[in-house]
């Protein structure tokens, strides 16, 4: 059984249209909810009774500075904190730079640029600007197996809730494996969606998952939990708004009170989703992995400050490590010892091949794999690398202008497309990237950017091209995506 709320921007015309849809859905939701998730659970699946559930909790533009056990003094995160001191905590996980294309290298297991979802969906424009970025696709392809079609194809029961902007209508959870899934964005569930009282969506999210675990506690489970915090516009509640206007802030951070109490309903909603782990029986049995889909929002487009990446440089929109590098916990009581802290890169690309190793499923013949299995990250004797580099393309203006990155052991090069400039950073160094060390290195230079040539033909990424009505005094102003041209744009 399928099930589907989707709440979008109440301005969209077709907002409006799939409002009444799920209005409609709504009233089969609560009639049928309790049977689609309980029906489905007596026994455990072929793959034995020792494959794990998985439990993935996504935040939205949570920065790599914001909790507790990455050294925050203002937030108040124990939930999440409790994970890393019970689990594994990487210091240099990656992700992509803004939402979608992270969400679709985590489904996928391919680097987003394969499918030129290299921006959020829909993107947006400068038509000003020096560059005409590449029209970003509506959707994930449905072609592409997600890691839910591979693990349903082994018996597991899937459930997703929460935000997915990896496609509308045709293109949503429930189309890429999901069986029980329900969709929603902004931090507040209006009441035609919960049946009842407008509710924190955090809170909303929080209860489907309880009822989920619940349900499926004799069976295998992947639940991915997608909230929507700590992203913009900022919004808490009125107790934790409170509480956090009356502490001191943090000296040389943002310390925004919204800001803090949006992370503390985060923060105990995985606080209750473990809980329901833990009382269903299934500790020693289930991977609970917590991370975010991009680096945090430093600045809003009004100028106003909304947290810092410090002591990380850049923030969501751009390649430096503040927009890239994100918080990541996974923990498996018996399984993945406690309090590990890997300093080993990895990115979201690797969720993918982790799950399909632990699950005891298949990759999809003949589908691309660019992430590794992170199993090996939580046995002794593991430090080493397993890959050559990370590659990250960003060919959009966002909070940067476009861009692609690559990473090898610890120096980086980002380079540049308007002024085809690159800048060179030692990471174990300089975490900061405040030394451009370009000048010294002229070879290590020309090595990463012959690198990321052959790395953006490999993946078929697709570029920026010279803008003819390229005015500087409105560079930075914004259109409405209105192109219809959707010709593929591939380096050459
Ligand atoms: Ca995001
Ligand atoms: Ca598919």
């Amino acid at each position: 059984m399928r099930n589907r709320i989707s709440q979008l921007c109440p301005l969209s015309p077709r907002a409006s249209v799939q409002a009444v849809r799920a209005l409609v859905v709504l009233f089969c939701l609560c009639s049928i909810w309790n049977t689609s998730t309980v029906a489905t659970g007596a026994v455990r699946a072929p793959g034995g009774s020792d494959v794990p559930n998985i439990v993935l909790i996504l935040a939205d533009d949570l920065g790599w500075a914001d909790l507790g056990c990455y050294g925050n003094r203002f937030h108040e995160t124990p939930h999440i904190d409790r994970l890393a001191r019970e689990g594994l905590r990487f210091t240099q996980f990656y992700a992509g730079a803004v939402c979608s294309p992270t969400r679709a290298n985590m489904q996928s297991g391919q680097d987003q640029a394969r499918f030129g979802i290299t921006q959020h969906i829909p993107g947006h424009r400068r038509p000003f600007a020096k560059l005409i970025d590449p029209e970003v696709p509506r959707h994930l392809p449905l072609e592409v197996e997600t890691f839910a079609e591979r693990l349903s194809a082994v018996g597991y029961k899937t459930g997703y809730f929460g935000k997915w902007h990896l496609g509308g209508e045709g293109y949503g959870p429930g189309e890429q494996g999901w069986q029980t899934y329900v969709e929603c964005q902004g931090n507040t569930v209006p009441p035609r969606l919960t049946g009842g009282v407008e509710m924190r969506t955090a809170e909303f999210l929080t209860q489907q998952a309880e009822q989920f675990i619940a349900s499926h506690r004799d069976h295998p489970f992947l639940l991915q939990v997608s909230h929507y915090a700590v992203h913009i516009p900022l919004s808490t509640t009125p107790e934790l708004l409170a509480k956090y206007r009356a502490k001191p802030p943090q000296p040389g951070y943002p310390s925004l009170p919204e800001y803090g109490g949006l992370l503390e309903e985060l923060d105990q909603s995985v606080g209750r989703i473990v809980a329901a782990v833990e009382s269903a029986g299934l500790s020693d049995r289930t991977l609970v992995v917590f991370l975010s889909d991009n680096g945090g929002l430093e600045h809003e487009q009004g100028g106003r400050v909304v947290t810092s990446n410090q002591p990380l440089r850049g923030e969501k929109g751009t390649l430096y490590e503040g927009g890239v590098r994100v918080p990541a916990i996974f923990r498996w009581p018996g399984r993945i010892p406690a309090g590990i802290v890997r300093e080993t890169p990895a990115i979201t690309l690797d969720l993918y091949p982790t799950f399909v190793e632990l699950a005891r499923a298949s990759f999809a013949p003949g589908q691309p794999r660019d992430g590794v299995s992170l199993v090996n990250a939580w046995q002794p004797d593991s430090q080493a690398e397993q890959r050559e580099a990370l590659h990250w393309h960003l060919p959009h203006y966002h909070h940067g202008t476009p861009a692609s990155s690559i990473r090898r052991g610890d120096w980086k090069l980002i380079e540049f497309f308007e002024d085809e400039t690159a800048e060179l950073y030692h990471l174990a160094r300089d975490p900061g990237e405040r030394i451009n060390l370009a000048d010294q290195y002229p070879e290590r230079v020309r090595e990463f950017r012959d690198a990321l040539r052959k790395w953006r033909l490999d993946v078929r990424a697709r570029l920026p091209e010279p803008n003819p009505d390229y005015d500087p005094e409105r560079a930075g102003e914004l259109a409405r995506p209105q192109r219809t041209n959707p010709a593929r744009k591939t380096q050459s």
